[in-house]
């Protein structure tokens, strides 16, 4: 019987998770690409209060529109995300030399409790292995456990539930020793030592599992268990989850004396660029912020409804997105808020957007334009904008303070886009 019981939840479970990537195939289809049939719109404007009084100070920002903007993408967005747990413990399960010499490996378990139970999340780090004191660091999220960074045969092999990827060597949902390097070309991890920076990352499946559970397992089965019936729609989701971990992995750092914790750039490729945009607005311990191709939700501009939309995201990821956000599925233009006001709340610490030429999908036009409509705060906060007041050729990059590009390419994370992340946060983050 309780063989049974555990064959048909494996096909349930199996069958959810199939379930997002065969409707956005369908979904996909459906989407527009024609730059002519974008809707007419109007951006709500960041720097006007929603009792209509403009904002011309540093202080109305702070004090004033920022909060009003925040509390709008909490309530209507991702959902409102608790704080921290009654305990964490971390503990040091490997430090030693790795990379042929040219890196300092660390791994932690944070383990958070609450209410008697707790939740476990691995992080991995790369340090500079010369490095004389604390370094600055890149923290991001990884899809497929930490194990797939990199092909060092002395990284934990992730055990946790994994969506399906037969080609990246996970099997029957649990990820295998083949899955070890798959990701390695998004991590440029020598360059990343090289400039001396370390790299802190985790699986973001440890955090919150990507699948339609009714909110039961990860993050939010730690705090609610079972989980409220009716949800509050303005409950968190599994953004606000991923990028809560963010926060505690965060919280960590601040804790380890060979980090730089004041200078940590949170970054995310796709749904885990909308998690890192997420992260740095809600936590502005993070010195910068990059989103790589995150798209719908994420920074492009929701009204322009080209490639995915809130409508398809939201039928495709139900569990992404607070409750509330169903509701501008195919009336983006009643959205009270759009994501150009997202990287706004990133002001004024530097924020890199890139966008890639055949990532459609993401509408990379979009991601541009609401950078660009994010410029004013920045004006209005550092005196520094946007540095280009059209969309640039491809392999362009936008220098300073807001930076842009558009890689030549796909729907990825290259070399490329490292060489001009490391830059940026060279001149931009790094000692600052
Ligand atoms: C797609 C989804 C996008 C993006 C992407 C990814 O299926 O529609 O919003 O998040 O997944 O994360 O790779």
């Amino acid at each position: 019987m309780k063989a049974e019981c555990s064959f048909v939840l494996f096909w349930l479970i199996l069958a959810l998770s199939l379930v997002p990537a065969a409707l956005s195939a369908q979904e996909e289809e459906k989407a527009n690409y024609d730059e002519s049939k974008v809707p007419k719109y109007t951006l709500p404007d960041p720097l006007v209060c929603n009792d209509g009084a403009p904002v011309t100070d540093k202080a109305a920002w702070i004090e004033k529109r920022r909060p009003e903007i925040l509390e709008l993408f909490t309530e209507q967005v991702y959902g409102r995300a608790p704080g921290r747990t009654e305990k964490v413990s971390r503990t040091l399960l490997d430090s030693s030399l790795a990379l042929g010499g040219a890196a300092l490996r660390k791994q932690v378990d944070i383990t958070l409790e609450q209410g008697g139970r707790t939740l476990t999340v691995g992080v991995l780090i790369y340090l500079p292995s010369n490095a004389p004191g604390p370094v600055p660091a890149f923290l991001g999220l990884n899809f497929g456990g930490n194990q797939t960074v990199s092909d060092d045969p002395g990284i934990i092999l992730n055990t946790n539930w994994m969506r399906p990827s037969p080609d990246k060597g996970v099997v029957d949902n649990k990820a295998t020793e083949a899955s070890r390097g798959t990701a390695s070309s998004r991590w440029d991890i020598p360059a990343i030592l090289a400039s001396g920076y370390a790299l802190v990352t985790a699986y973001y499946g440890d955090i919150d599992p990507d699948y339609p559970d009714s909110f039961a397992n990860g993050a939010h089965g730690l705090f609610q268990s079972p989980p409220p019936e009716p949800r509050p729609a303005d409950a968190w989701g599994s953004l606000a989850a991923w990028a809560w971990g963010l926060s505690r992995i965060l919280d960590y750092l601040e804790t380890d004396s060979q980090i730089d914790s004041r200078h940590v750039v949170v970054l995310g490729h796709s749904r885990l660029g909308k998690t890192a945009l997420w992260a740095g607005a809600t936590d502005q311990r993070f010195a910068g912020v990059i989103s790589n191709n995150s798209g719908c939700g994420g920074a492009a501009l929701s009204r322009r409804a080209f490639g995915e939309t809130v409508e398809i995201i939201n039928t495709s990821f139900p569990h992404w997105f607070c409750g509330n956000f169903k509701q501008y599925n195919g009336h983006e233009d009643k959205l009270p808020v759009d994501q150009h006001e997202l990287i706004a709340l990133v002001a004024p610490r530097p924020v890199y957007v890139a966008s890639a030429t055949e990532d459609r999908w993401a509408d990379p036009h979009g991601e541009f334009l609401a950078l660009k409509a994010a410029s004013p705060v920045y004006k209005l906060l550092t005196g520094d904008s946007l540095a280009a007041a059209d969309w640039p050729a491809p392999d362009s990059p936008v220098r300073g303070r807001m930076a842009y590009h558009l890689r030549t390419g796909g729907h990825d994370v290259t070399p490329y886009d490292w060489a001009q992340y490391i830059r940026w946060a060279d001149e931009y983050v790094k000692g600052k």
